[in-house]
């Protein structure tokens, strides 16, 4: 499993760092949706499920955290740890999220809107819906 990590362009000076992401541009599909999460308790693990046709692009923009990526075949373990760093999860991808610092902001932008029906939710369906059971 290919593990494809954007590093995004900083325009920085005295004054800071800026980065700017279009679609198309620096993010590889239309952005339909910006979500992020934050307070994440110490332990906790989220995801835990994967998505039909979503694809998404996950910018740790502040701590860090860790993603456990799964296609069925392979897992692999990412660490997201700089604001100017984008993991790109394609759709049929389980995935986990953990080891959140207690000061990380997880922010993800989306080919799609939210729609529950994208999600499988079982890992046993995940591995029947990729061909691996
Ligand atoms: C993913 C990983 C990386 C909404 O109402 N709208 C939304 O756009 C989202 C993402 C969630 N929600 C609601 C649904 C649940 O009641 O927010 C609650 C928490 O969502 P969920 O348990 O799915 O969150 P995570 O962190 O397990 O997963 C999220 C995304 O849902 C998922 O697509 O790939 O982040």
């Amino acid at each position: 499993m290919q593990i494809v990590k954007y590093v995004f362009q900083q325009h920085g000076d005295e004054r800071g760092q800026l980065v700017a992401l279009e679609e198309h541009k620096d993010i590889p599909f239309e952005i339909k949706r910006v979500y992020y999460m934050y307070d994440t308790g110490k332990g906790v693990t989220r995801g835990q499920h994967a998505h039909k046709s979503l694809e998404q692009i996950l910018i740790c923009i502040h701590g860090s955290c860790k993603l456990m990526l799964d296609n069925g075949k392979e897992k692999k373990i990412v660490s997201l740890e700089k604001p100017y760093e984008g993991l790109y999860i394609s759709n049929n991808i389980w995935r986990e999220m953990y080891d959140f610092s207690s000061d990380a902001v997880l922010m993800v932008l989306a080919s799609d809107v939210y729609k529950e029906e994208d999600y499988i939710r079982n890992y046993d369906e995940f591995l029947k819906f990729v061909n691996m059971k």
